[in-house]
């Protein structure tokens, strides 16, 4: 592969050559578009600790001088954090070809990237999903289609609470995406356990995730699934509040005419101002949470490749 399009860290390539477990990681969140400062540092330094921990490598993706990468190094973290344009899987070759300096990248390029760097689990906070009021703007994100398409375990607390839920998972059957529930069978809407939606598939263990993963695989059906991870009970958010909160926040982007990826942000910002902060806290518990579960599923598809399981 051209280095200049793609590369892989020492330290992620020599766990990926020895077999030992990998959890890739997006750059949208740790940015501005994700969490304010310092928040946003904390978060990549929890969510990487948390799988070390476990026994694994942290591989957080993003665009450095046009070149996609699987592993940011010490000496990069601060321009990623820092980075101010915000990278769908279908922008990575553009930013190749300009030579974007920094590109943070979403759930869509994570797993595009992570895919390619034969990494099999990514952890995120939130993935993206059909918005409301679709009818009208159109508006579904690509992470869903990426996740269909590339042989990747996604972990994550639910959807981003102002999409709609249900359409959301409408579209995840239509893509034939198992959702599975992480001890749940309730759809989890990010800062709270349960969006009022029931799953078909409930797991325990990232041994089940790997076996999942594998019978799929023999069975032709390869692409992407989905681990629904409630955000802990102890840091789950009111649903009352967190409904009104998203209501300002929405008719608020409305307001200000935004559209499209600068949706995320606005609404963002607007739920944490009007949660007084709380959201914060919240959306650094369950990135937290979910790092942890990738890295168990991770472990355990690394204990699977023994050569007893060939
Ligand atoms: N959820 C968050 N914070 C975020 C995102 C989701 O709480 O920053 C980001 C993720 O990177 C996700 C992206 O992939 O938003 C989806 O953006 P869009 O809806 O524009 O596709
Ligand atoms: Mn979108």
């Amino acid at each position: 592969m051209d280095p200049k399009i793609f590369r892989i860290s020492d330290e992620v390539q020599a766990a990926l050559a020895d077999g030992r477990p990998v959890v890739a990681m997006e750059s949208t969140i740790y940015s501005a578009f994700g969490l304010p400062e310092p928040a946003n540092r904390e978060c990549l330094l929890r969510c990487e600790q948390v799988i070390r921990a476990a026994g694994a490598v942290p591989a957080m993706t993003a665009v450095l001088d046009g070149v996609a990468v699987a592993g940011v190094g010490p000496d990069d973290v601060d321009r990623v954090l820092a980075g101010t344009a915000k990278i769908a899987a279908r922008d990575l070759g553009h930013a190749h070809a300009t030579s974007l300096d920094v590109g943070v990248t979403t759930v869509s390029a994570s797993v595009t990237i992570a895919a390619r760097a034969g990494i099999a689990v990514f952890a995120t906070g939130g993935i993206g999903g059909v918005h409301r009021g679709v009818e009208v703007s159109g508006d579904v994100s690509h992470d869903l289609l990426a996740i269909a398409r590339h042989p990747v375990v996604t972990v994550s607390a639910g959807a981003k609470a102002f999409l709609d839920l249900g359409r959301t998972l409408e579209e995840f059957e239509t893509l034939g995406v198992p959702v599975l529930g992480w001890n749940t069978d309730r759809f989890p809407a990010f800062y709270v356990r349960d969006a009022g939606l029931q799953l078909t598939m409930t797991v325990s263990s990232g041994t089940e995730v790997a076996a999942v993963l594998r019978a799929n695989q023999a069975l032709g059906h390869p692409g992407g699934v989905l681990v629904a991870n409630p955000i802990p009970a102890a840091d789950e958010l009111d649903p009352v509040r967190i409904n009104e909160a998203i209501s300002e926040a929405l008719a608020r982007a409305a307001d200000q005419g935004v559209s499209g990826p600068g949706v995320t942000p606005v609404v963002l910002a607007a739920i944490a101002e009007a949660t007084d902060g709380q959201s914060i806290p919240a959306n650094l518990a369950l990135a937290e949470n979910n790092a942890r579960v990738a890295a168990e599923i991770a472990v355990a598809l690394a204990a699977g490749r023994e050569p007893s399981a060939v």
